[in-house]
């Protein structure tokens, strides 16, 4: 059978908007497809949440391909072994307590592991606004990152999600917009987004998990965004901390949206 072009463009705009559609309502949008917001999505979707990673970039991993200094290669503790061990991705314990694994490999089980688990992956798209009713948060506004890249005048969409989850690194987005837009106190110390500190992973690693928390309705942080909201170090190419929170945010919003639809 001859292959019509027309036809395989048909198939893309169908396929998509239909995909497209289907994420207007979620229970919880991830921002951020770095290793936090795909751990966490993966975990979500296979306790049968509805689940969407909304990834500026083309592709999703965030800082977890290039390693440390782009030696492709990534360190992960004891616990957080565990959790690679989860996506049967293969480590090796190269000084007691220090387990090498393979960066591209880490990122591609666990991208693949969220996907057929069931979570959407938006890449390409970035969240530059949120919706609030009710002093919550109850969705967001993205758009095309190309339109955000080349200053275009469009306007965006919006989502309804119930839960939201700011994944988005050293950057914490979406606090920073909470903070800037809503004139909102944060559930931190200072209200405020603190800032991060410098390198400390022994520390980092561990606030990163305890700092996992709500911080604004319905808005959680997890990995590196925990450390830029509460203040904690920063941790370098270790990455236990990131996978660790990203499963942490997920039992914490599971467990909200379970009560959620007993009540
Ligand atoms: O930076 P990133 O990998 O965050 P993470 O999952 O992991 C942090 C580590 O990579 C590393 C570290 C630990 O060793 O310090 O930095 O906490 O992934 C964040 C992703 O969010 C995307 C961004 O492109 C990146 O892939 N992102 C950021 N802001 C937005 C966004 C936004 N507004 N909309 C969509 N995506």
């Amino acid at each position: 059978m001859a292959i019509d072009d027309i036809r395989i463009s048909d198939v893309i705009i169908k396929t998509f908007s239909d995909k497209l559609r289907r994420i207007l309502e979620t229970d919880v949008a991830v921002v951020g497809g770095g290793p936090a917001g795909l751990c966490a999505s993966y975990h979500l979707a296979k306790r049968g949440y509805k689940v969407v990673v909304f990834e500026r970039k083309l592709s999703i991993g965030g800082g977890m391909w290039g390693g440390g200094i782009m030696f492709n290669q990534i360190v992960v503790q004891k616990e957080g072994k565990q959790v690679i061990d989860e996506f049967g991705v293969g480590s090796v314990e190269v000084e007691p307590g220090y387990f090498a694994a393979d960066s591209v490999e880490t990122v591609t089980a666990i991208g693949s592991a969220a996907c057929k688990a069931g979570a959407t992956i938006m890449n390409l798209f970035s969240v530059e606004d949120v919706l609030i009713r009710d002093e919550r948060v109850e969705g967001l506004v993205v758009n095309w990152s190309s339109v955000e890249i080349a200053g275009l005048h469009v306007d965006p969409i919006s989502v309804s999600a119930k839960f939201v989850i700011d994944a988005t690194g050293h950057a914490a987005e979406i606090a920073r917009i909470i903070e800037r837009k809503v004139g909102a106190k944060l559930l931190t110390p200072t209200g405020h987004v603190i800032g991060e500190r410098p390198m400390w992973a022994d520390v980092a690693e561990m606030l990163t998990l305890e700092n996992t928390k709500e911080i604004y309705p319905h808005v959680y942080v997890a990995g590196m965004a925990c450390n830029a909201v509460f203040g904690g170090p920063r941790m370098g190419p270790i990455f236990g901390g990131m996978l660790l929170s990203g499963k942490k945010v997920a039992e914490l919003i599971g467990n909200r949206l379970e009560k959620l639809t007993k009540t």
